[in-house]
């Protein structure tokens, strides 16, 4: 059975989890990283030398890097669900998977940790401002693309929608001060109709 390496409540590994979930993939998910360890023991470092979650074990293959899993297992699963065979097509729906990766990760950390994961005396208020702003403007790009298609990949859910998903999850629930983004907000609601979104992404923040 497909084995999913990784903590629940992080953004990463729910992409794994809500793909499996879409696909009807019947796995185990082993709780690693953060307060559950694991990822430092050898034997999972085997898994994956980066000591991070998600990683997966199916059949003996190993894998590692969230996307990567996404589109693995859409790829052996799927039977062209969440994967379009067009070329084109297929492409602009997968750019936002690494676009998400390069433009919204990084800055939305700041903001995740700074309100949901650090101690109020711990936060940083500046990096936490400086993110939301970074933010902010990219949620502003992905409200543009979505004015004029109802998914991230194209006319129908599909793997350009799971990673910007999981990340939208979060910044809609946390008790921050967003910008009025009425695509986007109508995107998420789509989403939440999802019972796979709603079993593997929409679980409490902390
Ligand atoms: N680029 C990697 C990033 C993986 C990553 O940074 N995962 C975080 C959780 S979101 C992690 O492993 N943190 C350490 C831990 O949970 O122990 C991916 O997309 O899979």
């Amino acid at each position: 059975m497909l084995k999913i390496w990784g903590r629940g409540n992080s953004t990463n590994v729910k992409k794994a989890l809500w793909a499996a979930e879409e696909l009807s993939i019947p796995y185990e998910n082993i709780p690693a990283g953060g307060a559950h360890g694991i990822v430092a023991s050898p034997e999972y470092r085997a898994i994956n030398p980066n000591s991070r979650v998600p990683a997966i074990e199916d059949d003996g293959f190993a894998l590692w890097e969230s996307n990567t899993i996404v589109r693995y297992l859409a790829a052996k699963y799927g039977e062209a669900r969440l994967l379009i065979a067009d070329p084109a097509a297929r492409a602009s729906a997968e750019k936002w998977m690494d676009w998400t990766t390069s433009s919204i990760a990084g800055p939305f950390r700041d903001v995740f940790w700074n309100t949901v994961r650090l101690a109020p005396d711990q936060q940083d208020h500046a990096a936490k401002a400086k993110g939301l702003a970074e933010c902010s403007a990219m949620f502003e790009i992905a409200d543009a693309a979505l004015a004029s298609q109802p998914y991230l990949s194209g006319e129908d859910f599909g793997v350009g929608d799971i990673p910007l998903g999981c990340f939208a999850y979060a910044w809609f629930e946390m008790p921050i001060t967003r910008p009025d983004h009425p695509h986007l907000f109508a995107w998420y609601e789509r989403l939440r109709a999802r019972p796979a979104y709603r079993k593997a992404v929409m679980i409490p923040l902390t």
